[in-house]
Order: C-alpha cells, then sequence, then structure tokens
C-alpha cells in the first residue's frame, strides 16, 4: 500500500517551523502512543537543530500500558526528555507545564514553546490543555490545524500550535500503514478494505482475546474469512444478502481508533523485522 501525502500546507508548515525557531526556547514533539516511533517526524534533527525538545507520548490512555512504559524508558535512554499523556486530561497535561515553568524560571519572560507533530496527534488539544481554554480547534480528521497560532498559557508559557506534517514518501511502507490506522492521514486517500486486512491480521497475531471479545468471531480462519465473520454478525448485509466487507472494514477501523476494542499499541521498542515489516514486504494479505 503506497500512500501520499503532501498538500501545500505542510509545506508552508515546515518553512514556518524553520522561521519560529529562534523565537522559541523549546519544542514540543507529539507522537501518539500507539506507534510512537512511526509518529515520530523523521526530519525532526534537520527541522529543530539543537533545540531544547519534549517529546509527548500522547494518547496514552488508548495505548498498551506496559508497551508504552517501555517506550518512555527507551526514549529516556537516549536522552530524550519524555511524558506519557492524556491530552484530553488536565492533570496529565499539568506534569508537562510544571517541568518547562521550572525549566525556564530563569528568564525574565514567560518560556516559549512550539508544538510540532505529524496531523491527528492531538497538538491542538494539549495546547487548550496548557492553555487552560478552548482556544485551538481540535477534531477527530487529520488537517484540522491550517496556519499557525501563539496562545498564552498562564503568565509564565507562550505556546505556538502548528499543522501536522508528513513528508512526501514513506520509504517505509509498515510507516504509512501505522499512520493510517491511527487516523492520520486523509481518509479518502486510504483503501480501508486493505488496511482492515492488516489490521485484524495484526490483531489476531498479538491482541487475539480482544478481537475474539469485541466481535465474536472465529479466529482459526484467513484473515479475509475474518472481515465477512464481522460484517455477519454485526448484521451488514447488502441486498442480495451478501455481508458488506465496506461497511465492516470501516466500523472495525473506527472502533479500533476510539479504543473500543481496548488499550492497543501497534508497535513496541526494539522491534526491527517485527510484524508490520513483514506484512509490509508481502504487501497483500
Ligand atoms: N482518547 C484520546 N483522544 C485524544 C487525545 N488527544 C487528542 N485526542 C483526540 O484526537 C483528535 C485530534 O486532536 P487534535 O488536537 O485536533 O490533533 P492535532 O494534532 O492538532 O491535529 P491537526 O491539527 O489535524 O494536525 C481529537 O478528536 C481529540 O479529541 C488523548 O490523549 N486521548
Ligand atoms: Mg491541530
Amino acid at each position: 500500500m503506497t500512500i501520499q501525502w503532501y498538500p501545500g500546507h505542510m509545506v508552508k508548515t515546515q518553512r514556518l517551523i524553520k522561521q519560529f525557531l529562534p523565537l522559541v526556547d523549546l519544542v514540543i514533539q507529539l507522537t501518539d502512543a500507539r506507534a510512537p516511533l512511526s509518529t515520530s517526524l523523521p526530519q525532526l534533527g534537520e527541522l529543530i537543530g539543537s533545540k531544547d525538545l519534549i517529546v509527548l507520548l500522547n494518547k496514552a490512555d488508548l495505548s498498551d500500558q506496559s508497551i508504552t512504559s517501555l517506550w518512555v524508558e527507551d526514549f529516556k535512554k537516549s536522552g530524550m526528555t519524555t511524558f506519557e499523556i492524556n491530552a484530553l486530561k488536565t492533570k496529565s497535561v499539568f506534569r508537562v507545564l510544571r517541568y518547562i515553568e521550572q525549566k525556564y524560571k530563569v528568564k525574565r519572560r514567560p518560556a516559549r514553546c512550539m508544538v510540532i507533530g505529524i496531523p491527528n496527534v492531538g497538538k491542538s488539544s494539549v495546547i487548550n490543555q496548557l492553555a487552560g481554554r478552548k482556544a485551538a480547534r481540535t477534531g477527530d480528521v487529520p488537517g484540522v490545524t491550517k496556519g499557525k497560532m501563539w496562545l498564552k498559557a498562564g503568565s509564565k508559557l507562550e505556546v505556538l500550535d502548528t499543522p501536522g506534517i508528513l513528508w512526501p514518501k514513506f520509504e517505509d511502507k509498515s510507516v504509512g500503514i501505522k499512520i493510517a490506522l491511527l487516523g492520520c492521514i486523509k481518509e479518502e486517500l486510504l483503501d480501508l478494505n486493505k488496511l482492515s486486512l492488516y489490521l485484524l491480521e495484526f490483531l489476531s497475531e498479538t491482541y487475539p482475546e480482544k478481537l475474539q471479545s469485541r466481535y465474536k468471531i472465529s479466529l482459526d480462519r484467513p484473515t479475509f474469512d475474518l472481515l465477512r465473520q464481522i460484517a455477519k454478525n454485526r448484521g451488514f448485509l447488502l441486498s442480495k444478502g451478501e455481508e458488506d466487507l465496506d461497511r465492516a472494514a470501516t466500523t472495525l477501523i473506527k472502533e479500533f481508533r476510539k479504543g473500543m476494542l481496548g488499550a492497543i499499541s501497534l508497535e513496541k521498542p526494539g522491534e526491527k523485522e517485527g510484524f508490520w515489516q513483514n506484512i509490509s514486504n508481502q504487501d497483500s494479505v
């Protein structure tokens, strides 16, 4: 599955990040805790140079807790300041605010930071928590923020919200699949049927009990049949009585994204030739 999505505003955002970098004290990179590496910006070093950096593993309420803890350890080991957070919870973001206020309190002016990351990871949601009000627009589709926006977070911090950025092409197909599953790519560009089969294959290998308990299906069948069973059990039928596989695929992906199958992580630290690598090499299910 080859995915490309690089609209004009992403090119502009990269320019904007470079332009505003000299004005900020630190950069906050937001990632999705369910796949912290795949949702990191590969060109981060090139974009921000040696500027102070905090990495936030957001949506930790939706990720597999034991795996997220391993990620936090892993990031810290490589010298990164890292927090796992849930941007919808004020307390969770508060720890980050405290850390920043402490670190930059010697400055006579408010500390300034810039929040960057790929689309839909929760940048605007974190900023709203930092600011203590719903100032930045958020939404469960990628590409909500289109331009930059400065906000005050109390008297000690100023934050710049930026639109999500991706890169022109995914060298590693498995990265494209994971970020598509996490809702970071425009839906219209995706083959949801194929994506749902990747997800089913992953879940039946990695989280079989969660898949079984949500959809009450027999897992000892080919992947394609799992989708058919979901359609059948949910009563998704076409006029001729055939299973509506498109609807089953959309439902599965939507429910996974919302955490309705339970807390799930798509990647583990140190996984070189993991599940997605193998599946994207075959590129068929
Ligand atoms: N469950 C959960 N949902 C979250 C969390 N953070 C953000 N969301 C949801 O994720 C969606 C995207 O959030 P935004 O804050 O708009 O993301 P963004 O990174 O600003 O997106 P773009 O501006 O499109 O790049 C929204 O529906 C949020 O409510 C979180 O920690 N947990
Ligand atoms: Mg936004």
